[in-house]
């Protein structure tokens, strides 16, 4: 028995020695894996620019860079740099800040600093003391940080640096992701495994996953994390809670990134008696009245007692008078009212407020479309200055496609931050592969004709358009528990654009998915044009064996993964006809002048345009019309031949995908430009359910459209 043991203490140490360079790749490395460079030329370029690593200045974040910058190094080049503070060999990486490092005070480069602010970072090939060497410089550490992460992207990718001169720095300045984690563990809308914040173990214990999600954000310029729920538990703003907040905002600091929670509006009530109650608080007050001294003093408190803990705390989200959470509008108050009186308690340090717009009371207007911008944009110049409005990207619910929300353009005076959805709700959860950065640049690159041609949501957000004092986006995370983070490894690829695109919204999706497949799958450039062409027509196909044409909202109830056409019992906004309003006549929500108006609420001529059932644009039809089943359509098809095309194509797309992959299984762990054989068939056995659960998609659907529109189905082979 002893013997035994023995034996398999002496195995696991063996395996544990091995491992880095043996072990089936997992995807926990996500897309920093930093494989040894199989490109012979670029890797001699590499080798020979880089002898060792100079940082000079100390902190935290700059032990973070020179580990990261060591550690990339060492592995794209499989080489073991020297890291010092001093250049005495010739060829070196000088990273550093002039305020601690002499060698770059040496370059002056303050002119140019100047323009960075404190996020942006300098890359240049520069010679200090007559040697070669690469400069990373920025105003502050982070900015370092990010440099790096960028340079050692650049060699993942294998570009030249030799005459590396860049400049860079963030387009719009609070990029979060927010978690809609439950302090229980659970995730609403995630497909993940479970949260990654362990709070029964905080604030004793910290996971290292802590770091390496701190690390992950960083390394794409994601500078805020939401950690909970905007369905929010009163009790993290408990002092037990504060605690262990305190303790992931050390963690996240040197990172670069700020903690901010969700709220929930009643949080000075006593709490609820039934402890699923979306009402109630933590407190002992009988009123959450915004203008209440009494609630006004609760928040200065609770205000008061999160900043002596964390002192660089970011602020709140709120959802509130929303799907049953509590909001000033219970007291008769306005959402301004409500969230003016939470930004006073955070001002003083510095805090802000994200105030969901994310409200459809039916009470306000029979469409659900047009509610939100009904009740907000009479509110514009009513918020004070650090409350963001944060509106989904479009105006019913993170739909598979939906035309971009009215809001947009439509907020002057009110900096609007922009909410999409990385977690794919309705978008096959983690099984299926849904690239979602076209879908992301459709909604940043749509014109809104707010002040004329050009005024683009990407410039609404990045605050050029009205001058907003401040900018932010956010996405809602797709991470869990999962050793890979998201379920599907292809999520993943999520993550990382949406932290691209918040940094740098110009970034088209190809130059992103390039991105990513180098840094995560392959360098190989059959194997990378492959899987791009997988990942690049993937959303517009998931749109097609879904909801094409503009069809929205008719997922199974509730669980929004698979179809539900026929749900009609319950909210009446949560079925699904009436969203679709099939009937004999047609298919399609008329949102036009001769029906609910919602295309009144664009700008001209947007408005105009979606108003006129011949100018709408296809992929928009049955969301703003009620289309007559044989209306011929731009391919020259029917209404009714159309849909069942695009379904069919919608399915082809994926039986595609599967063919692809399967090419590229040629690629095994032996070939240099491996894909890891566990990857391959991980994701060869998601392809299968996406491809068997499109179809289910696109038989129940036209199976049950065909009840409406009587006629035959087509041929397809
Ligand atoms: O779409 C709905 C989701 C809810 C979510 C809500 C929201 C967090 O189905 O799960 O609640 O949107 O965005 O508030």
């Amino acid at each position: 028995m002893k013997y035994s043991l023995q034996g398999m203490l002496f195995a696991l140490c063996i395996a544990v020695l091995v491992c880095p360079t043996a072990c089936a790749d997992d995807g926990y490395e996500l897309w920093m894996s930093y494989k040894k460079l199989e490109d012979a030329t670029i890797l001699e370029e590499y080798r020979q620019t880089f002898s060792s690593i100079v940082i000079q200045g100390q902190s935290e974040t700059l032990s973070i860079v020179r580990k990261e910058a060591k550690k990339g190094l060492d592995r794209l080049l499989g080489a073991d740099l020297p890291t010092g503070s001093t250049l005495t060999k010739s060829n070196a990486l000088v990273i550093g800040a002039s305020r601690q490092s002499q060698l770059i005070q040496k370059l002056d480069l303050s002119d140019e600093l100047a323009t960075l602010g404190p996020e942006g970072f300098l890359i240049r090939a520069i010679e200090i003391d007559g040697i070669p060497s690469i400069v990373i410089t920025a105003n502050e550490d982070t900015g370092l940080l990010y440099g790096s992460f960028h340079l050692l992207r650049l060699m993942q990718n294998g570009q030249s640096i030799k005459d590396i001169d860049i400049r860079s720095k963030p387009r719009i300045q609070y990029r979060l992701l927010n978690h809609w984690d439950n302090l229980n563990g659970s995730i609403e809308r995630g497909y993940a495994g479970k949260s990654l914040w362990k709070w029964n173990e905080l604030p004793e214990t910290i996971d290292p996953r802590y770091k390496d999600y701190a690390r992950a954000n960083a390394s794409i310029g994601i500078n805020g994390t939401v950690v909970n729920n905007v369905n929010a538990n009163p009790v993290i703003l408990t002092a037990e809670y504060i605690a262990k907040l305190k303790a992931l905002a050390d963690v996240f600091r040197p990172y670069g990134i700020k903690l901010f929670v969700s709220i929930r509006f009643s949080s000075p009530l006593r709490p609820a008696s039934n402890k699923n109650s979306r009402r109630g608080g933590i407190g002992s007050l009988d009123t959450a009245d915004p203008l209440d001294p009494n609630v006004q003093e609760w928040w200065k408190e609770k205000a008061k007692e999160i900043y002596q803990s964390i002192p660089d705390f970011g602020g709140f989200l709120v959802k509130a008078n929303s799907e049953g959470m509590p909001g000033p509008q219970d007291y008769d108050r306005s959402h301004a009212d409500g969230a003016n009186m939470l930004a006073e308690a955070l001002a003083p340090y510095s805090g802000i407020v994200m105030w969901r717009a994310f409200v459809y009371d039916a009470d306000v207007d029979p469409d659900r479309a047009r509610r939100a911008y009904k009740e907000f944009t009479p509110l514009d110049g009513e918020f004070n200055a650090n409350i963001f409005v944060q509106s989904k990207n479009g105006p019913i619910d993170f739909q598979p496609r939906e035309p971009v929300h009215p809001l947009f353009g439509a907020m002057p005076k009110t900096p609007l931050m922009l909410e999409l959805q990385i977690t794919q709700e309705y978008l096959g959860h983690s099984k299926h592969l849904v690239f979602l950065a076209p879908m992301w640049k459709e909604y940043l690159e749509f014109d809104t004709y707010a002040k004329g041609q050009g005024s683009l949501v990407c410039r609404v957000v990045d605050g050029s358009l009205h001058n907003y004092h401040m900018t932010g986006i956010a996405g809602v995370a797709n991470t869990g528990s999962d050793r890979n983070w998201c379920g599907h490894l292809f999520g993943q690829a999520n993550w990382y654009a949406f932290g691209r695109l918040a940094w740098d919204h110009s970034l088209s999706s190809e130059a992103i998915a390039e991105e990513w497949i180098h840094m995560t799958l392959s360098r190989n450039n059959d194997v990378v044009k492959t899987i791009k062409s997988m990942m690049m027509g993937s959303w517009e196909a998931c749109v097609n064996y879904m909801t094409p044409l503009g069809l929205h909202h008719i997922m199974q109830e509730g669980f929004h993964y698979g179809p539900g056409p026929d749900h009609a019992q319950g909210r009446q906004d949560w079925t699904s006809v009436y969203y679709h309003r099939a009937d004999s006549k047609g298919l399609g929500f008329n949102r036009s002048s001769t029906g609910s108006q919602a295309t009144s609420q664009y700008f001209s001529p947007n408005a105009e345009i979606f108003d006129n059932l011949k100018t709408c644009p296809e992929k928009y039809l049955l969301w703003f019309h009620h289309v007559n089943w044989d209306y011929k359509t731009e391919s020259g098809r029917t209404l009714w031949e159309e849909l069942c095309y695009r379904y069919h194509t919608g399915v082809d797309y994926v039986k595609a995908m599967r063919r692809k992959w399967a090419a590229i299984e040629k690629y095994g762990a032996s070939h240099a430009a491996h894909i890891d054989q566990d990857i391959y068939l991980h994701v060869q056995e998601k392809l299968a359910t996406q491809e068997k659960d499109a179809a289910i998609w696109r038989d129940t659907c036209l199976s049950y459209f065909q009840k409406f529109s009587n006629r035959p189905m087509p041929e397809y082979n």
